[in-house]
């Protein structure tokens, strides 16, 4: 029993949480540096452009743009097969609907590539991640215009040119479904860079928006085998299995509606139509959602070759209204679950969601699936001696990739690749805070923007070595 021989042990992060350099080498301004820093239960503010006085955690993030070298040489020693990070669009088109491609942005990332490669690390891009060019969202409305989805395009193309001999493994829009979710306002602006106006109906509009990115998404795709045939081209959702609260049949459908939020982008991307209660929900509401001619064509044939989520926890649904169960929480739905201990940031852990979700997937799409995003939050300080041992992260891994363990070698599922999230310290996304740690690397910075930047080993740097050497045998 063992993970496959090629089985990519990686970890991923964004450019806009770890980059900073936010005004270098010709970047413009993404929707990531409108928003100032928030905390647990206390929402990120977005502002309208950049206001003096404020606190921008991403402006600086941890200085990656200089750094990067240092910190590929330490996931180098770690021993990563591979490493996601996205590319930030406003390096490459700094508006957006710029008629030419900056060049210095397109060589940063060439250099970032080449030094992943130098390292024996290969590369996993996500073309957009949360950093929409904010000229979009503010000029266009974002993916609300239908012109935004050839403006993606054509960015997308100029980096599958730009990168075709460097990198492989694709990815379209970071955890495209968290809009599904129209009562937060982040999820709107980050994914799409959509900010909802008093009166519409924001779930007419939130289909509409999701429409025009898969549509993108998909010509991205067909465009991308045209330019290399061995791109391996992929989504990527945010995938917390949801459980019923009870055995109550009630419980059951609203737990599947609840999925088939989620599932309906999922299914555009993997079987290429619009699926039937999706249609059915928009004829219920008098939607019209609208879609071009050749659309449809448009989605059957850029459908993706491997399925990538996040996975942090699990939710839990009920049908009973006003709930006394329920949890309070802007980024956790539904009602608590029992069984189930909570993160400082209030996030279930649930390692057999996990091998759950796997299952769930593979059995319904029946493609490669990636484990693209997985990790816990936690406040941490070095002690006396600088050391940071980070036991509970490392039960958090522990547990997780033995689950993922039983889901390949027990069950059936292929999956590919597993990247723990902010295999260094960065700038959270959901709170913005630089305190809540993800990393196996300490970095010297705290909250207000203070600190050295240095990096330090945490424990749990040897011990994802020691997981990585051992291709997941030892998890001791
Ligand atoms: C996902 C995002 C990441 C990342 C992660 C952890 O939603 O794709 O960008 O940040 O969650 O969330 P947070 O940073 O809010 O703790």
């Amino acid at each position: 029993m063992s993970f496959p021989k090629n089985f990519l042990w990686a970890g991923a992060v964004a450019a806009h949480q770890l980059e900073g350099g936010w005004q270098e080498g010709g970047k413009g301004v993404s929707v990531a540096d409108v928003m100032t820093a928030g905390a647990h239960g206390v929402p990120r503010e977005i502002t309208d452009g950049v206001i003096e006085g404020k606190n921008y955690p991403n402006h600086d993030a941890i200085d990656f743009y200089h750094r990067y070298k240092e910190d590929l040489a330490l996931f180098g020693e770690m021993g990563f097969k591979a490493f996601r990070t996205s590319i930030a669009w406003t390096r490459i088109f700094p508006n957006g609907d710029d008629a030419e491609p900056n060049e210095a942005g397109l060589k940063f990332y060439d250099d970032l590539f080449d030094e992943m490669h130098k390292n024996g690390i290969e590369p996993i891009v996500t073309l957009c991640h949360f950093e929409l060019p904010l000229n979009i969202a503010k000029k266009y409305g974002g993916f609300r215009d239908r012109r935004v989805v050839d403006m993606f395009v054509k960015y997308a193309v100029t980096c599958f040119n730009r990168y075709k001999d460097k990198v492989k493994y694709w990815m379209t829009f970071n955890e495209i479904n968290n809009q599904r979710d129209v009562n937060n306002p982040f999820f709107a602006f980050t994914n799409s860079g959509v900010t909802y106006k008093d009166g519409e109906d924001k779930l007419a509009v939130m289909y509409q928006v999701a429409m025009n990115e898969l549509v993108a998404s998909a010509k991205a795709i067909i465009e991308a085998r045209k330019i290399n045939p061995n791109f391996r081209m992929g989504c990527m959702l945010s995938m917390c299995p949801t459980y019923p609260e009870t055995c109550r049949p009630e419980d059951q459908i609203v737990t599947l509606k609840e999925m088939d939020k989620s599932f309906f982008f999922g299914d555009v991307h993997v079987r290429g139509h619009i699926p039937s209660y999706t249609k059915q929900l928009w004829k219920n509401n008098g939607w019209d959602i609208k879609l071009e001619d050749g659309d449809e064509e448009i989605l059957a044939k850029g459908t993706v070759d491997y399925f990538s989520f996040s996975y942090y926890m699990s939710y839990v649904a009920t049908s009973i209204e006003n709930n006394p169960n329920a949890v309070k929480d802007e980024f956790v739905p539904g009602v608590k679950n029992p069984y189930l201990k909570t993160s400082d940031w209030g996030w279930a852990i649930d390692p057999v969601g996990l091998r759950y979700m796997l299952n769930v997937l593979y059995e319904r799409y029946e493609i490669p699936l990636m484990v693209s995003e997985n990790g816990i939050g936690l406040h941490e300080e070095p002690d006396a001696e600088g050391k940071i041992d980070d036991k509970a992260r490392v039960d958090y891994f522990r547990a997780h990739i033995a689950e993922m363990k039983k889901a390949i070698e027990i069950d059936g599922v292929d999956c590919f690749a597993y990247c723990p999230w902010g295999p260094i310290d960065l700038v959270s996304a959901g709170t913005g805070e630089m305190e809540k740690r993800y990393g196996f690397i300490y970095v010297d910075k705290n909250n207000k923007g203070e600190g050295t930047l240095n990096r330090s080993r945490k424990n749990s740097f040897y011990w994802y070595q020691k997981v990585i050497k051992t291709n997941g045998e030892d998890l001791a």
